[in-house]
């Protein structure tokens, strides 16, 4: 089975989809014989065959669910299993059926009906498999899932899981898994489970990439079909592109060709354009034989251009301001979760903010989606997070997991950056060619976009900037280094920044800023951890920016965090990460009010 995808699954008159979302059974192995579910074939019958499971919730991480310390802290081997049926309108002999995964983390091995069908590595994408000729028509099927969540220094992001075989100090097997970054190993099916379906001869991929001529959107536009299809079979294209109205405005024939858009409605970012997100849609056909496939696929038209100090989307300098986020939230951990995204991105714009990183890993599609639709500007990050060690085989696997990121997110007009790390150890000599690798590759799958990273490392020793288009700095003036002194946050910011930038001479932005602030402590004159200490430590930061923005090439401030966020249990970290402007649960702290003021009152002036 080849684990080819790029569209995401979506339904049209041809195609069909069944989502297998719900509460699977679940166990998780022996940690002394972690291979007893390969060993025993756990995948050829149904899970509670082979003993105790428990109900667990599918799309969702595991780990907060129940009340045992042993799943929330598990490294390992994790079973999943859900039972379904075929609907009988479906036909194999017409249709090929694909089973799909948003995303599981980390390694999966899929098993459909007792036999192994993909498997994946790395949380946050999505994967899938030609599944025709595994289903069952008429009787019910068994799907089952192994998950295996250890992170080591070939896996992105990385860790090392360390056992401590001292029989008088631990306890008899003990271990932990430490991680190279600070949020929590969440692990678990994250995103949902999809059957659908496609013609024989299918559309595979559509490319989208716009520019903009006066009043003209021009529209680019590749169709790749299937190559498996009979040689007899020569498919034909025609395109269409529908407006939000759902009017015709423009269409063309050929699977490869540019489309016209005259007096076109631009995508631009919020605040910027009363229409906001501004969406067409591309409806394809493709026609081959007696075959028929049709895909709906949206676009937004719009430009992104860097120069040595500015961003321009449309033509326009573009500031961002926002946040850092991450996908987290209570009992789910990082399963997908609709009530929380549509929470969030009213928060993004109660506060007048116009962007986020998808940091530290490519956020669910449903996140895209909304991005795409509200104008939210995204710098997409890969999850290369805190890489501290670069040799050939993750280097390897740091290129296909840009493969993959691109695949699925090249058609977002949201998209504008892509980030290939965050706080990789690039002062390491290996990190030159390391990065020049990841750039290179990057440009290759998409020349449309500038590439970024977040560096943290001292700019005089970096060795990986001079490959990107746009520096973003993390930096913690007044926090990590003299906590407590907002007085020398306006200095240090400016300093770093003007140095910063007359290094690489390229524009620069802030991509995290932030202090640890526990909701409702309060101490006048302000004292770390205080709401207070939050408010002063962001406005001199506030003055630090206005300086820097006049010099014009600081395009940027995005805050670290937009909500607290869980973090493995370490002694600088209260029940996580508190530098959220929000709580876990999305209340405001004090801190947003000052934000929301400052980005209301720069989103008036632009
Ligand atoms: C930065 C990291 C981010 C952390 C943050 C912090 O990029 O993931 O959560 O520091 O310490 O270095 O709060």
């Amino acid at each position: 089975f080849v684990c080819t995808r790029s569209l995401s699954p979506k339904e049209s008159e041809i195609r069909e989809k069944k989502i297998l979302d719900g509460i699977w059974d679940f166990k998780i192995c022996n940690i002394r014989n972690q291979d007893t579910g390969f060993q025993e074939k756990w995948f050829t019958k149904a899970l509670r065959k082979t003993g105790d499971v428990i109900p667990m919730p599918v799309p969702s991480s595991f780990n907060d669910v129940t009340q045992n310390k042993t799943i929330r802290d598990y490294v390992g081997w994790a079973w999943y299993e859900t039972q379904f049926f075929i609907p009988t309108s479906w036909n194999a002999d017409k249709q090929r059926i694909v089973l799909y995964f948003g995303s599981a983390h980390y390694h999966a091995c899929v098993f459909l009906n007792g036999i192994w069908v993909v498997n994946h590595t790395g949380g946050h994408l999505p994967f899938q498999a030609d599944v025709t000729n595994n289903v069952k028509f008429s009787v019910k099927n068994w799907l089952t899932v192994a998950l295996n969540n250890t992170l080591t220094h070939h896996t992105i992001p990385q860790g090392k899981v360390i056992y401590k075989d001292n029989p008088e100090e631990y306890p008899e097997g003990f271990y932990v898994q430490s991680v190279n970054f600070d949020f929590f190993n969440y692990a678990g099916i994250h995103r949902s489970v999809i059957l659908y379906t496609t013609p024989t001869v299918y559309i595979d991929d559509i490319i989208v990439v716009t520019k903009i001529n006066g009043t003209t959107g021009i529209i680019n536009y590749t169709v790749a079909v299937n190559s498996a299809q009979p040689s007899y079979i020569s498919p034909s294209c025609y395109v269409e592109v529908f407006d939000m109205d759902d009017d015709l405005v423009a269409q063309e024939k050929k699977c490869q060709n540019v489309i016209n858009v005259r007096n076109a409605k631009f995508w631009w970012p919020i605040g910027i354009h009363p229409q906001p997100g501004y969406l067409y849609t591309l409806k394809v056909t493709l026609l081959g034989g007696n075959i028929k496939d049709v895909y709906y696929q949206t676009v937004g038209i719009r430009t992104v251009e860097v120069t040595d100090r500015t961003f321009l989307i449309n033509g326009k300098p573009f500031y961002f301001m926002g946040f850092g986020k991450h996908e987290d939230s209570n009992i789910r951990g990082r399963g997908v979760d609709l009530p929380l995204i549509v929470k969030d991105f009213n928060l993004i714009k109660w506060i007048g903010a116009n962007s986020f990183r998808t940091s530290h890993y490519p956020y669910a599609e449903e996140i895209m989606d909304q991005a795409d639709k509200q104008g939210i500007v995204v710098i997409d990050e890969s999850p290369a997070v805190g890489l501290d060690a670069f040799d050939s085989v993750l280097l390897t696997k740091h290129l296909q997991v840009m493969t993959e990121m691109i695949q699925r997110d090249k058609n977002h007009p949201s998209v504008v950056m892509w980030s290939v790390a965050n706080e990789p150890k690039s002062s390491e000599p290996e990190a030159k060619n390391y990065f020049k690798r990841v750039v290179d590759h990057t440009k290759k799958l998409d020349s449309s976009r500038p590439v970024t990273a977040a560096l943290s490392g001292p700019y005089e020793t970096d060795l990986a900037g001079k490959f990107m288009d746009v520096i973003m700095q993390n930096h913690y003036f007044g926090w990590y280094s003299d906590p407590g002194y907002t007085q020398v946050i306006y200095k240090q910011t400016i300093s770093v920044f003007t140095k910063s930038y007359e290094k690489y001479k390229k524009p620069i932005m802030i991509s995290e800023y932030g202090a640890d602030t526990v909701v409702g402590l309060h101490m006048d004159p302000a004292f770390i951890f205080t709401e207070d200490y939050q408010t002063e430590y962001l406005m001199e930061h506030h003055k630090a920016f206005d300086f820097l923005r006049d010099k014009g090439f600081f395009i940027g401030e995005l805050i670290w965090n937009f909500a607290d966020f869980m973090t493995i249990q370490k002694i600088n970290r209260v029940v996580g990460n508190k530098k959220g402007i929000f709580t876990r649960e999305r209340q405001p702290k004090a801190a947003a009010k000052v934000l929301r003021c400052r980005y209301l009152h720069l989103a008036n002036q632009s």
